[in-house]
């Protein structure tokens, strides 16, 4: 299989981050992608090659118009009223407010941003739009035969929604690759979503439509960020009525509860039978995870790689989280090598 990656996921870097009401060390570094890279090469899972580039109108084609404006632009827009500091939203517009642009950077990054924990730098729109360009590389091997592919994407994208970035996201490389599969002339795709946190995002995009289906296993909203999405009950609506499948779970889940779920999902995915399918790969379900707190093991990372792969699925793999480094090589390269030998 081979792996899509580029230098250019650098461009997006902190020190700290604002977590539990002080700034600590980051969790979502460049050092995640270059141990990755390094657990790929040193597996010989295959080629390591670099993301060709797309433009934007496939990302246009999932993300709201002034939104991508914004993202764009902000940082200048910033710099010319702050200064070369990292723009962080300190504001957002309440509840049933009239939304009406303003003249303020400040401003507009409370109106698109949901948390604090995605600041907009310098390299930000390079870095995303560079990610989004390895998915859709992955997403066009596939569509030139190959099997499967790992897009190795940093920043992650799936609390990235139609219009709102948050959650170390601005992108929504997984959702962005899923659309380009259907322009292409997949009937239906469907996104597996197996990071430890829900993938909001993906379900925002995609909640209204009935040719992507969103399955996602993750920690129990009541408990976890991103709290007010990724319920049991969320099914989706309109022509999407039952293409959404959120399968939460509380807090301590091990493989037997993850697995039980996982099983779940598959046969909802199998009834689905899609032309392609695209799985959000966080390993953050790691028990050793900083900020998670599920439970699962190094050689369960294997099997869900493998319960992926009997699916025999054209299949691309688009990471998203997971921040125990000493770890996260192996857990990625578990799931792919699963999958390989199902
Ligand atoms: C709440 C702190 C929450 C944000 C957690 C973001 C998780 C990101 C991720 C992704 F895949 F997108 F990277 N911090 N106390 O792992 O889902
Ligand atoms: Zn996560």
């Amino acid at each position: 299989m081979k792996t899509v990656f580029t230098e250019a996921h650098a461009l997006q870097s902190v020190e700290t981050e604002f977590y539990r009401g002080k700034w600590v060390e980051a969790f979502e570094i460049p050092r995640r992608a270059e141990l990755v890279l390094a657990a790929v090469r040193q597996a010989g899972l295959g080629p390591v090659i670099a993301p060709l580039g797309f433009g934007l109108a496939p990302v246009q084609a999932v993300h709201d118009a002034a939104f991508l404006r914004f993202l764009e632009t902000l940082w200048d827009d910033w710099v010319a009223e702050v200064g070369e500091t990292p723009a962080y939203p300190n504001i957002w517009p309440p509840r049933r407010t009239r939304m009406i642009p303003t003249r303020r950077p400040g401003a507009e990054l409370g109106r698109y941003a949901v948390d604090m924990s995605s600041p907009i730098l310098k390299g930000t729109w390079q870095a995303a739009r560079a990610a989004v360009d390895c998915a859709l590389t992955g997403a066009s091997l596939i569509e030139a035969g190959e099997r499967a592919a790992f897009a190795l994407c940093r920043p992650p994208g799936h609390h990235a929604g139609r219009d709102y970035f948050g959650g170390y996201c601005f992108l929504n490389n997984a959702a962005i690759a899923a659309q380009w599969f259907r322009d292409a002339g997949a009937a239906r795709v469907a996104v597996l979503d197996v990071d430890y946190h829900h993938g909001n995002g993906t379900q925002d995009i995609f909640y209204d439509r009935g040719d992507v289906l969103t399955l996602s296993i993750h920690a129990d909203p009541v408990q976890e960020y991103p709290y007010y999405i990724g319920f049991a009950d969320e099914t989706g609506s309109g022509a999407g009525q039952d293409a959404n499948l959120n399968l939460p779970l509380p807090w301590g889940s091990d493989f037997t509860a993850w697995g039980a779920a996982m099983d779940r999902a598959l046969a909802t995915l199998r009834a689905f039978a899609p032309d392609r399918l695209v799985v959000s790969l966080g390993v953050d379900a790691f028990d050793g995870d900083p900020i998670s707190r599920f439970r699962l093991q190094g050689a369960d990372f294997l099997e869900i790689g493998r319960r992926i792969g009997r699916l025999g699925l054209p299949t691309l793999f688009v990471m998203e989280g997971g921040y125990a480094v000493a770890a996260i090589g192996d857990n990625v390269v578990n799931v792919l090598r699963g999958f390989q030998a199902p």
